[in-house]
């Protein structure tokens, strides 16, 4: 069993070390993708030291700031083109613990899509000011509505994929960046019948480095769940 966890950076020189050692430890059928955007500071040239010496940290660098969405597609085509048999996301500033890596990947022993969820048990996120925390939280109501979807926490970025969901979406066709990004995924993989699990995790809002979120994500979100929507009742998804 071979999982790779695949996480984009952005200006995460403060971050990137400590979460290649937190990670890789999990386990020694773990290895860890980078995908990093000509990062200002450095982030993929401290990658790149750290591969001498790891053969399990890999990279693939892109030519400048594309977005979440695009850096996760070239991520999944790389692990496709690879024997990994689960596929992870996960950011870098240390919101999603990488002590979590083995309970997503025991859940995903049992389920095709697993979900690292801030709302399925209460509301498990620290360090988030009120008004975040409450966009967050009524988005993710806004997308089940509207979509019909089960999942408490749709925006999510802490998941394990099974290879079999990866190689049954249509990669190209996935346009959308940041949150949007996370529900069309999650959308396709539950319109094609794969089982979905929730797993509680604690998010804890990053220490250093800065949030490179905007609110051009939070607005792309808001109509995709509709586009979603419609395409899967005219069938064309
Ligand atoms: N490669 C790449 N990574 C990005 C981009 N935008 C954000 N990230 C990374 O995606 C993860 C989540 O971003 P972050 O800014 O922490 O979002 P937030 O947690 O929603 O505030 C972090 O690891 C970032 O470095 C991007 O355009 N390209
Ligand atoms: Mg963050």
């Amino acid at each position: 069993m071979k999982a790779l966890v695949i996480t984009p950076t952005y200006n995460e020189k403060e971050n990137i070390e400590r979460l290649v050692g937190a990670v890789l430890r999990q386990s020694d059928s773990i290895e860890l993708l980078i995908i990093d955007d000509n990062s200002p500071d450095g982030t993929g040239v401290i990658v790149e030291g750290l591969m001498q010496s790891e053969p399990r940290l890999h990279i693939i660098k892109r030519a400048g700031k594309m977005g979440l969405g695009s850096a996760y597609v070239a991520g999944f085509k790389y692990a496709l083109g690879k024997d990994y048999d689960f596929i992870m996301e996960m950011d870098a500033d240390f919101s999603h613990n990488p002590d979590d890596i083995p309970r997503l990947l025991e859940a995903a022993q049992e389920n095709d899509l697993v979900i690292g969820s801030r709302y399925c048990c209460g509301i498990n996120i620290i360090n988030w000011p009120i008004e975040r925390l409450l966009i967050s939280y009524f988005a993710s109501k806004y997308v089940r509505i509207i979509t019909g979807m089960p999942i408490k926490d749709p925006t999510g970025g802490f998941k394990c994929f099974r290879r079999k969901v990866l190689e049954a979406i249509d990669l190209d066709n996935i346009h959308s960046e940041g949150y949007s990004f996370q529900i069309e995924m999650n959308y396709k993989a539950w319109l094609k019948q794969f089982r979905l699990k929730e797993i509680s995790i604690v998010f804890t809002e990053r220490v250093d480095g800065h949030s490179k979120m905007s609110k051009k994500i939070v607005y792309e979100a808001a109509w995709m769940v509709w586009k979603l929507r419609l395409m899967a009742l005219l069938k064309a998804l």
